[in-house]
């Protein structure tokens, strides 16, 4: 039999309320041994009082019940409302270790039940991590998407699709032509090559929900004494990096968390990039052109005043998203189109700058997209081994679709790898029932 889990499911610390849950099939005698009374009807707040089976008031709150399968976990599961003291809290977890058959859960045990009972797949218990983790309204809204079931969704129709065309690839390695329909094996490959298609698009979206998910690099580089860290303290609206007139004062490379219009970023300084002979700053100039290139977008911050430009090595060009002439105070260069001048020093400017930046943030993430973004390294190993798997089936002579089915059941394993529905038997299945509608 199942065990009956119990913990806190609220932050613990002080609160105005803490929820404490009991999921499992002992979450009846929970309740009775902290209530002393039955489960009241499920899904209506009652109060009540909850002592300790051992003696002695713990608190007075709102009890919920669910009765199984219409629950979080698809299990009976208890919640307990009290005031979200600490004592509180410590009182009514001893009193429920104190209920025969209950254990403490452990870290996501009760959304792996939740799985386990089939009330949503993996995208969604990640998309349901995302959404408690998300810190920007991008985050927030993509986790949604993915607990709403987006993603399943898409890898889920693929695979029903990939279903259908293996039912009929696997049938023309059983019966004769005269007993198929027509071109039946042209038509799986058609339909195959489509889906291998969408996988690879899918595949190839830029990362924006990766981006989305871990934030997207920007990287300020530019010549000593332009204003880098400045602008770093600036956009932070605290002191970050130390700001001095010694050229080559930052060496190391330092991150800022920020929230862009809803987008989250990861801001970096970087050393001034020069020739030099100090052998520190040389490798602050490595780190700095190496955080260039692994950043999605890369901002050059220069001194309006000199008013001369470096020559960027061609991978870091490429990056290049934004111009900044700084020091506008003291001087305003004649910025070409699309280029900002500004000054860190007063602020003058650094609103247009935030606001072009956010655009250019905006484009890469891209949230207006139909399609839900690929979110997960876990999600995009398996997609490319369900696109290497449908390539090769594709690649198979029509003499030999053994082979075929063979790269297409590789490739819906990948797939239901995602989203945690793999399983033969299921597959075998669909194929049988298909094959028999299509006889
Ligand atoms: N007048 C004026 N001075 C500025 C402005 N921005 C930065 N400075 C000054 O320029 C000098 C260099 O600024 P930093 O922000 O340290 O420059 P940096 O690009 O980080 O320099 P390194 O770390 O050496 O590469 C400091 O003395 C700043 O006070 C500005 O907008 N106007
Ligand atoms: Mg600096």
């Amino acid at each position: 039999m199942t065990d009956t889990i119990y913990a806190l499911s609220t932050a613990p610390g002080r609160a105005g309320v803490a929820v404490v849950r009991v999921s499992g099939p002992k979450s009846a005698d929970a309740v009775a041994a902290l209530t002393g009374r039955e489960p009241p009807q499920p899904r209506q707040a009652v109060l009540r009082r909850f002592r300790d089976p051992a003696g002695g008031a713990i608190d007075a709150g709102i009890l919920l019940w669910f009765l199984s399968p219409e629950s979080f976990t698809g299990e009976d599961v208890a919640e307990f409302h009290v005031h979200g003291g600490r004592a509180i809290v410590e009182a009514m977890l001893a009193a429920l270790a104190r209920v025969p058959g209950l254990r403490l859960a452990e870290p996501g045990e009760f959304t792996r039940r939740a799985v386990e009972h089939g009330k949503f797949d993996l995208t969604a218990a990640e998309g349901l991590g995302d959404l408690i983790a998300a810190e920007t309204d991008a985050q927030r809204r993509q986790a949604l998407r993915q607990y709403d079931g987006a993603l399943a969704d898409l890898y889920e129709g693929w695979r029903a699709q990939l279903i259908a065309q293996a039912a009929w690839v696997e049938a023309s390695i059983d019966f004769s032509d005269e007993e198929l329909p027509d071109d039946v094996f042209a038509k799986a490959r058609a339909a195959i090559g489509s889906i291998a298609g969408e996988i690879a698009r899918h595949l190839d979206d830029g990362g924006r929900g990766e981006i989305i998910r871990e934030g997207l690099r920007i990287a300020l580089i530019g010549p000593p004494n332009a204003g880098k860290s400045s602008l770093l303290n600036a956009l932070a609206r605290r002191d970050v990096a130390i700001v001095s007139e010694i050229p080559g004062t930052t060496r190391d490379v330092i991150e800022v968390k920020l929230d862009l219009g809803g987008y989250p970023v990861v801001v970096a300084d970087t050393a001034g990039l020069r020739e030099t002979g100090d052998a520190i700053e040389v490798e602050g100039v490595r780190r700095a052109l190496d955080r260039a290139r692994a950043a999605e977008l890369v901002v050059l911050v220069l001194d309006g005043q000199s008013g001369t430009r470096p020559v960027l090595a061609p991978d870091v060009e490429t990056k290049l998203c934004l111009t900044v002439w700084n020091k506008r105070d003291l001087a305003r260069h004649a910025a070409r189109d699309g280029e900002i001048n500004l000054s860190a020093k007063t602020g003058e400017g650094v609103d247009a700058f935030v606001t072009a930046l956010t655009v250019r943030v905006g484009t890469l993430a891209d949230m207006q997209s139909e399609s839900p973004p690929l979110t997960r390294a876990r999600h995009r190993e398996a997609l490319l081994e369900a696109k290497v798997a449908l390539l090769r089936a594709l690649a198979v002579p029509d003499d030999q679709p053994e082979l075929m089915a063979e790269d297409v059941r590789l490739s819906l394993r990948a797939l239901g790898r995602i989203t945690g529905h793999v399983d033969v038997e299921e597959l075998l299945d669909v194929i049988f029932r298909d094959f028999c509608i299509g006889k």
